[in-house]
């Protein structure tokens, strides 16, 4: 077996005063740093995500006629509409500065397609189009994931959906999560789905031991 680190979304915008900014958010890169840290003792390989849109994406609500927050639909997916964010070049679109990315091998970036929105670090959210992740895992030999990161509820819950399928033995780690939370329960609920469909949710420190 071979274990592999994936950081998810761990970026400005979606840290408190970003603009997709959520709760407690920056409290995740800590988090990351110690969990980088038990990798390189170990050997183990830390790979990112990285939320990558160009600025007509139609997942934004300004360029789809619709108020953020709100649901609609997108190429036939259910779609929230989403503030301005992650765009590429840009300071919100960088990973968070205090994260040690000296050690991330690799950055996967995802959702460059303006017509579907795309929060699996894997595939876009109709599946049309995968990234080069999962190729670049198998490559290395990889069989087992740890994931964390950024939102809970969002991109974290489909990487997690989309490894387990993928055949990946995936833990999450849950201290290295913060969600969005357009219903207050929303993150509780993707933890437990998560959990349902085969993932073993672990604290940081069991991550660590392990
Ligand atoms: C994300 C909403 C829109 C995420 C990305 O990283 O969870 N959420 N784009
Ligand atoms: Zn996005």
């Amino acid at each position: 077996m071979k274990t592999a680190l994936l950081l998810i979304d761990l970026q400005n915008d979606f840290c408190p005063g970003g603009a997709l900014g959520v709760a407690e958010g920056e409290a995740t890169i800590a988090v990351a740093n110690q969990a980088i840290e038990a990798c390189l003792s170990r050997n183990e390989i830390v790979v990112a995500s990285q939320d990558w849109h160009p600025a007509n994406h139609r997942s934004f609500a300004i360029n789809s006629n619709a108020e953020v927050g709100t649901l609609g639909e997108l190429e036939g997916l259910q779609q929230v509409w989403w503030p301005i964010h992650c765009v590429q070049e840009t300071f919100g679109a960088e990973l968070h500065p205090q994260l040690q990315r000296q050690h991330i091998a690799a950055v996967f970036r995802k959702g460059e397609n303006p017509d579907i929105d795309s929060y699996s670090a894997f595939f876009d959210n109709g599946h049309r189009a995968q990234t080069a992740l999962h190729g670049w895992l198998k490559e290395h030999g990889v069989t087992h994931l740890a994931i964390m990161g950024l939102a809970t509820d969002y991109c974290v819950k489909f990487s997690v959906l989309d490894a387990l399928h993928l055949g990946y033995q995936t833990q999450v780690i849950i201290d290295g999560c913060r969600g969005v939370n357009l219903q207050p329960q929303d993150s509780q609920q993707a933890l437990a789905q998560m959990q349902q469909s085969g993932a073993e949710l672990v604290t940081l420190s069991q991550f660590i031991r392990r």
